[in-house]
Parts: C-alpha cells; structure tokens; sequence
C-alpha cells in the first residue's frame, strides 16, 4: 500500500494519472503540519509489482521546486521576518506491505 502526500494543486492530475492507468486510489483532503496548507493524501493499493510503476507516475505529475516562505507562527523563528526557503511539490511517500486485504 502506498500513502503519498502532495500538493492540492497536483491532486487531481495525480489522480486522473492513476485512474488512467487502472491503479485504484483514494484521495484524502490533508493539511501539512508545518506550513498548514491543504494538501492531498493518497491511498493506493496495488500489487507489490506494481508499485514502481504507481511511484513513475507520482514522480511524473508530482514536480518538485523551491520557494520562499514566511515562517508560520508558533514554529521557531516564526516572528522573525526572514522569508525561509523550502521545498514544495514533489511527494512524500510512504509504501508498506499489507497484512490482508478484504473487500465486503
Ligand atoms: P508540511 O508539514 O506543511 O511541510 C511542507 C514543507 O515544509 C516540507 O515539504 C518541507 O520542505 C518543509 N518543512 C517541513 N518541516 C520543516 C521544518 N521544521 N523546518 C523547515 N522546513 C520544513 P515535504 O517534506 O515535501 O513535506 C510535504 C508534506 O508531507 C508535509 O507538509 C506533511 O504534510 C507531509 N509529511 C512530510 N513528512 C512527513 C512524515 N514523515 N510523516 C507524515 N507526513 C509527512
């Protein structure tokens, strides 16, 4: 199973993607715990073969870059008005092994 976090602004690319390619998944409306932006969290199980294939089309539609960002209140430094570089985009991904799997 694999668990990817991404931007909202690639979700529903990301999802048309997957569906496209006959990989079931379920998107879930996130928020990011440092910079609390909406993002997205995807549900994909597939077979273990398939999984390079699922994290190509991740890589595809999920493109990394930088930005500048006031730091959030509450987090270190958040007061300070220097701008913090961070990188946003891409996709933070999670991939496990199933136990079972069952559908009612
Ligand atoms: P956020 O927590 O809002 O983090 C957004 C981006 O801010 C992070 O991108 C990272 O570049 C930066 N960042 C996070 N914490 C930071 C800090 N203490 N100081 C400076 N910069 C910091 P990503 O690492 O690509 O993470 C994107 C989103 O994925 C995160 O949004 C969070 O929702 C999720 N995420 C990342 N790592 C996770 C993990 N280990 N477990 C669960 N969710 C995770």
């Amino acid at each position: 199973m694999i668990t990817a976090i991404v931007r909202d602004e690639d979700s529903s690319h990301l999802l048309e993607s997957l569906v496209a390619r006959g990989f079931p998944a379920t998107k879930i409306g996130s928020t990011g715990g440092f910079l609390r932006r909406g993002n997205a969290t995807f549900i994909i199980g597939v077979d273990a073969e398939e999984v390079p294939a699922v994290l190509a089309v991740i890589r595809e539609v999920c493109r990394s870059h930088s930005e500048l960002i006031q730091p959030p209140l509450g987090i270190e430094g958040g007061l300070a008005t220097t701008p913090i570089e961070v990188k946003v985009g891409g996709a933070v991904v999670f991939v496990q092994n199933v136990e079972r799997f069952e559908k009612t």
